[in-house]
């Protein structure tokens, strides 16, 4: 097994330097700035874009282009499918943390009322659900660095083998943080992050003038039941 298979399922993640070229990372760069002028009229201090999929070509491109996609299989099984892709962005304009969480909620279409399934948000016309453990557990980002991404511009940290504890609560959080020593994934540009939904995770915010774009693209290699529908997903189902 390759080491970043090893890495991301006995840590939860694993780094994949160096995976996309500079041609690439700039065209991908170029698509997502019209993208954001286009969706906010400015191209300042957009700091997330949650619809990358169906916003930008060629992040649906990326999604499933052999060196991605072919990745997402080899983890997760060749019924993978990219299910969602958000831009997260840190710059002086705009800049932020995020406190210790799991990533539990999924993004659906339309609400079906299904046993295991809730709560249900819904945000900037985003429905979203907490899916019961088993599907989180068939899923995998793939976070694609447009920049740098060091100590000082908000790296993800993360407690490393925590995606095996199922959904944790508020205590539970807690112990974990003061066992478990937190990593910082520093990932170079064209460098990729894989990371479990499960895992804890936190990022703070960026000290450096400079932008942190990610893209990260949510595979699931999993069906929804009863007629709920991943709302994003390239594939049908
Ligand atoms: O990109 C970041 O710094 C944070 C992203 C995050 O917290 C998430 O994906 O849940």
């Amino acid at each position: 097994m390759s080491d970043y298979c090893t890495d991301l399922a006995a840590h939860g993640f694993a780094v994949i330097p160096d995976l996309l070229d500079l041609d690439e990372l700039e065209s991908l760069a170029l698509a997502i700035a019209k993208a954001g002028e286009e969706s906010c009229g400015r191209n300042r201090g957009v700091y997330a874009i949650r619809n990358l999929l169906q916003a930008v070509p060629s992040v649906a491109n990326l999604a499933t282009c052999p060196g991605i996609f072919n990745l997402a299989q080899h983890l997760l099984g060749s019924v993978a499918a990219p299910v969602k892709a958000t831009l997260f962005d840190k710059t002086p304009d705009a800049n932020w943390l995020v406190p210790w969480h799991q990533d539990l909620t999924i993004s659906v279409k339309e609400r079906v009322d299904i046993d295991g399934f809730g709560p249900w948000t819904a945000k900037a016309g985003v429905l979203s659900v907490q899916p019961p453990v088993s599907i989180l557990e068939r899923m995998l980002a793939i976070r694609i660095h447009l920049d740098d991404c060091e100590e000082g511009n908000g790296p993800l940290r993360v407690l490393p083998g925590t995606h095996r504890f199922g959904r944790l609560n508020a205590d539970k959080i807690t112990s974990l943080r003061a066992e478990i020593d937190p990593v910082s994934c520093a990932v170079r540009r064209g460098g990729v992050l894989l990371m479990k939904p499960l895992l804890l995770h936190a990022s703070s915010a960026s000290v450096s003038p400079s932008h942190r774009r990610v893209i990260h693209i949510d595979y699931a290699a999993v069906g929804l039941p009863l007629g709920l529908l991943w709302s994003q997903s390239l594939l049908k189902g």
